[in-house]
């Protein structure tokens, strides 16, 4: 199996740490944003990663590769049986992956696309050194880019913030009476929510080193560090210290 990603990418992430949790052995292949539309399209009907290529087989999407993947190798399960616990758990997924996920991302996009040699470092991570040039002199057409799709304007950062934190909170509600999402067992929930929240609270356990590279700006270590003790931030933590 091989598995289509951007190193850095809370997505990627969730799909990779899933194939990890199960122990399924897989090739990760890190692809190059701007050309990797033509090399994703090669294989799914959208340009977005993760993508998981088992033989003849392209699946798109974190929760879809995880639906694969509880299909393919039960051990390990990842999904409540119990119908209703099955419902609860794919909705904080997809509501998590959308309100943690996507503003989180604007949020760090708005201030760290002014630091090139950074997203350089996220985006070529394991690349040879050509590539990393080639990222540099792509870098002013994809920042634009970037910019119109994810952060779009400031009012939008604004806007993701509030989401953002209300988000976390609700999360905060639910962890403060239990372990886990779900109650006492971890579940895709978990290992979604937490996934989506690496980009902010960088865990060493990610397969990205975050701690190779030191945070650009001091307004952007300023937004990680007024987080670091919200409870969700600390339960993520923990989450991937026991599970990853
Ligand atoms: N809902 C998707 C979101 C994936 C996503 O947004 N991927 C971003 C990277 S974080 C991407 O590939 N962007 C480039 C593109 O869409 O062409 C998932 O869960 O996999």
């Amino acid at each position: 199996m091989k598995l289509l990603v951007f190193p850095h990418s809370h997505y990627c992430e969730k799909a990779r740490w899933v194939l990890d949790y199960k122990n399924i052995p897989y090739e990760t292949v890190t692809i190059m944003p701007g050309t990797h539309m033509f090399t994703v399209r090669r294989h799914a009907k959208n340009s977005s990663v993760p993508v998981l290529l088992d033989g003849d087989m392209a699946i798109q999407g974190s929760s879809d590769i995880i639906n694969y993947l509880e299909e393919k190798f039960p051990d390990k399960c990842l999904t409540p049986k119990d119908p209703a616990q099955f419902k609860t758990c794919l909705s904080i997924e997809e509501q998590m992956d959308k309100r943690l996920g996507v503003n989180i991302r604007q949020i760090l996009y708005a201030k760290l696309l002014d630091y090139p040699s950074y997203i350089r470092f996220c985006f070529t991570y394991p690349m040879p050194e050509y590539k990393k040039v080639i990222f540099s002199a792509m870098y002013p057409v994809l920042k634009k880019k970037i910019y119109k799709t994810y952060v779009k304007s400031d009012e939008k950062v604004a806007e993701a913030q509030l989401e953002f934190d209300e988000a976390l909170d609700e999360v905060g509600v639910i962890i403060r009476k239990q372990p886990y999402l779900l109650g006492d067992t971890f579940t895709r929930a978990d290992l979604s929510v937490a996934s989506m929240l690496s980009l902010l609270v960088l865990p060493k356990e990610h397969a990205f080193p975050w701690g190779e590279r030191v945070i650009p700006d001091a307004d952007i270590k300023a937004l990680h560090e007024s987080y670091l003790d919200h409870p969700v931030a600390k339960w993520a933590l923990d989450i991937y210290q026991k599970h990853r």
